[in-house]
């Protein structure tokens, strides 16, 4: 194990992250495997987060790397312009089967965040092909985060993420979100009340006219503003509403795609089958970086009339369908489906809902949710002191041996697919103490 901690940390800017507070007191960790990461001082830390929210199937696992070994010595690179290499194709097919039917058109990108500026992209110029190029408007929702790139921060719905970046795109706007601790505190699976929320859309098609409206774009499950559990109903009237006045429903899949929701997708798991969906992060078990836009069939086809010979989108990147990703992907969704990890989360989703509603009556807990191997529990804020609280608890479970994630006053939880309930329990009882120790 390489545990060689670099003598100067300033050159590295990192992302999202109080980089100052950090390289005072820096948390380094130098290997994974299973369920767990090793810090550079030899501790054990349980991966409470997968990462971040991404290496669904554990770390270190030997038949990603041999893909992605093996295919760097085969085929390093090769572009996806106009000329290809198998392994794309291969794990388009492979991705397009385990979606609903009808998600079967996958345009590879290699973040989330590059995700949503195709998914968003492929929506205006649908409608441009489809003879109605005045849908230029996008509809995101209050406290959603669909990336870093201005089209994801445009749409997105997170104040501290969007203040600092002037206008944004123009023609923007955004559903409420769904959160209530009054209605919907200590919920287990989807909240009963809030369906009705999705009604926000019928007043956005008053005020601005359908004809103007392109696409709604929502997480399924909101997980970065920590964990907002679709109400009951909620999806299917938003997916109704839109139907009915031909605007397309993006769904963010980043996080809840393969297996966080114990199926391969929300879109499975809640019925509801969307006109774009964006996956990224357990595509690969993030071993090497990829995402994907899937386009439907019908949105597909209306590309599918340009003249022959015709590029249909202008649209890509260099790194589009990768062979060393493609590899891992493969790789990936072969372990997925070898050892039934989407069933595995769902059969252990109960025990997790119990483990974390037991730390109900903790110091400072006002609301716990969940929903398949996703939580998020919300403690009171710190008078004065914004997210100060949460942040304590955090790096007291990480000195206690157990990485998790932090948003505001929002703890979240998304442990591996391949954890088991001594690992849920031990988590549980980490962040117990924790919450007990925090002032
Ligand atoms: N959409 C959704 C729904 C996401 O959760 C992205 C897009 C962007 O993906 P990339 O690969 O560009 O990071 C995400 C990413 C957190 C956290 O704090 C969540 C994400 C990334 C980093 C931190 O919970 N999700
Ligand atoms: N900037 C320049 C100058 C480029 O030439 C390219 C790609 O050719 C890009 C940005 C985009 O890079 P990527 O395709 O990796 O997203």
């Amino acid at each position: 194990m390489d545990t060689t901690i670099p003598n100067d940390l300033e050159a590295f800017w990192m992302p999202f992250s109080p980089n100052r507070a950090f390289k005072a007191d820096p948390r380094m960790v130098v290997k994974g495997e299973g369920v767990h990461y090793w810090t550079a001082d030899g501790r054990q830390i349980l991966d409470g987060i997968s990462g971040l929210w991404c290496v669904n199937a554990g770390h270190g696992r030997p038949e990603i790397a041999e893909a992605i070994s093996a295919q760097a010595l085969e085929l390093d690179y090769a572009p996806s312009y106009q000329v290809a290499h198998p392994k794309a194709f291969e794990l388009a097919n492979r991705v397009s089967a385990m979606m609903p039917d009808g998600l079967d058109h996958v345009f590879f990108t290699n973040s989330g965040s590059e995700t949503v500026d195709t998914a968003l992209k492929i929506a205006l110029a649908y409608h441009k092909a489809n003879g109605q190029a005045s849908r230029t408007k996008l509809i995101g929702r209050s406290r959603g985060f669909h990336g870093s790139g201005f089209g994801g921060v445009s749409v997105g719905g997170m104040q501290a993420n969007r203040k600092d970046y002037g206008n944004l795109l123009s023609d923007i706007d955004h559903l409420p979100h769904t959160h209530s601790l009054e209605h919907n505190a200590f919920s287990r699976g989807q909240p009963e009340w809030g369906a009705h929320l999705a009604d926000a859309l019928e007043d956005l098609v008053y005020l601005h006219g359908a004809e103007t409206i392109a696409a709604v774009i929502v997480e399924p499950m909101a997980g970065s503003t920590g964990v907002l559990v679709p109400p009951v109903g909620y999806l299917e009237r938003l997916r109704e509403i839109c139907t009915r006045h031909g605007i397309l429903l993006i769904l963010d899949e980043v996080i809840t795609a393969f297996g966080r929701l114990g199926a391969g997708s929300a879109a499975e798991r809640f019925g509801v089958t969307p006109d774009l969906m964006c996956i990224a992060k357990g595509l690969t078990n993030a071993a090497f970086p990829m995402g994907a836009a899937i386009a439907h069939d019908d949105v597909h086809a209306v590309f599918m009339d340009a003249p022959d010979g015709a590029t249909e989108l202008y649209h890509g990147y260099t790194y589009s369908g990768h062979p060393v990703a493609s590899a891992a992907g493969l790789a990936v969704l072969d372990i997925y489906e070898r050892e039934g990890l989407f069933q595995r989360a769902r059969d252990l989703a109960p025990h997790f809902e119990d483990a974390v509603h037991g730390l109900r009556g903790c110091p400072h807990v006002i609301d716990i949710r969940n929903i398949g191997l996703a939580a998020g529990i919300e403690l009171e804020p710190r008078a004065g002191a914004p997210s100060k609280r949460a942040h304590d608890v955090f790096v007291e479970a990480f000195e206690s041996g157990a990485l998790i994630r932090y948003t505001g006053d929002i703890l979240a939880l998304s442990p591996p697919l391949i954890a088991g309930k001594d690992h849920i329990d031990q988590l549980a009882a980490i962040l117990k103490s924790a919450l007990e120790t925090a002032d």
